[in-house]
């Protein structure tokens, strides 16, 4: 009875000294970020490391992997969803599939401009779709911009929807992106965006579509050098963290982290504005042939069947696509 209750106090003691050392020891993250050294991205999410550590006293510290090193973006989605990883700089294109709250932001169209996406992230809209990836495991912390994604090729200028008819086109992983270039009658080659700079260059695909920063920082612009200003998707990208990690978090630090991702959203924003710009200058410096489209109605129009199938596929999400459109 005497060597048990030693045994027990043994223990209990054993189990007050680990609860203390953990929280004692400081938590090492690790992030995902798919960008290179330079891009707004890739500034931001560094930032994000440094204000983690100074809002929290250095109990947490982010290790960030640039530059996709750690795998491409739906295998890192899923690493943050099991745990895997804490956290990652997610476009909110490949997390659709898996929360369907999410998928409405890759309806084409859906946003007139980056201000109309601000406004409705930033709103119930953007409550809602938060939800819908915290129902996955997914806690958005802040969102950060990724301009508006035009179509590319290296045949000719798209004018018209059925310019599109018969080219390859690659897409991010998402049905909705596949369907969008089948309605335009071209072929969709969904792919990882690591490989696509070869697949233009050899011409496995003829195309893809992206905003001005990334067609610029692949090098994309140089294979594929007809751009034409569709901006027929603006999808919001997040930071996103583990449920699991941000909830076993004091409420201090939960607040830390929060503030630290809000602020590092507000450079990512500001740093965005900048590159837009200037890698649009370099590109047509390098003599990529531009295009506006005369009559972007005519891509919404071939384009509404993505919305309808989607839709009656998924009739619960009619309110949100309605809150969106209607955010003014
Ligand atoms: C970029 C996004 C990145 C995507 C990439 C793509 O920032 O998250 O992986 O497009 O097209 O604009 O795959």
């Amino acid at each position: 009875m005497k060597n048990i209750k030693k045994l027990m106090l043994g223990v209990s003691a054993l189990a007050v000294a680990s609860s203390l050392s953990i929280t004692a020891i400081a938590e090492e993250w690790k992030g995902w970020n798919i960008h290179k050294p330079g891009y707004p991205n890739t500034v931001a999410m560094d930032k994000f490391a440094e204000l983690l550590k100074e809002k929290t006293g250095g109990e947490i510290t982010l290790k960030m992997f640039h530059s996709g090193v750690l795998g491409n973006q739906p295998d890192a989605i899923e690493q943050v969803r099991v745990g895997g990883l804490a956290i990652g700089n997610f476009n909110l294109g490949p997390i659709g599939p898996m929360a369907p709250e999410a998928n409405v932001v890759s309806l084409p169209f859906i946003f007139k401009d980056m201000g109309h996406m601000h406004r409705a992230l930033d709103g119930e809209a953007g409550d809602k779709i938060s939800a819908g990836m915290a129902k996955i495991g997914i806690i958005a912390l802040a969102w950060y911009d990724s301009g508006a994604r035009s179509f590319y090729n290296s045949k000719k200028p798209i004018m018209k929807p059925s310019d599109v008819e018969g080219l390859k086109v690659r897409v991010m992983n998402n049905d909705l992106y596949s369907g969008m270039i089948s309605a335009l009658g071209g072929n969709p080659s969904p792919m990882a965006f690591s490989e696509v700079f070869q697949s233009l260059k050899t011409g496995v695909v003829d195309g893809a579509e992206n905003n001005w920063p990334s067609y610029e920082s692949t090098g994309h612009f140089e294979v594929a050098k007809y751009y034409s200003l569709s901006q027929h998707l603006i999808i919001p990208e997040c930071v996103c963290i583990n449920d699991k990690v941000y909830n076993n978090l004091s409420d201090k630090n939960k607040k830390a982290v929060k503030d630290a991702a809000r602020e590092s959203a507000k450079l990512q924003r500001a740093l965005w504005e900048k590159r837009a710009i200037s890698s649009r200058e370099k590109v047509m410096k390098a003599g990529v042939k531009f295009n506006e489209i005369p009559n972007k109605q005519a891509f919404m129009d071939a384009m509404t069947p993505v919305h309808t199938k989607y839709l009656s596929a998924n009739p619960d999400l009619v309110p949100l696509v309605n809150l969106i459109k209607n955010t003014k």
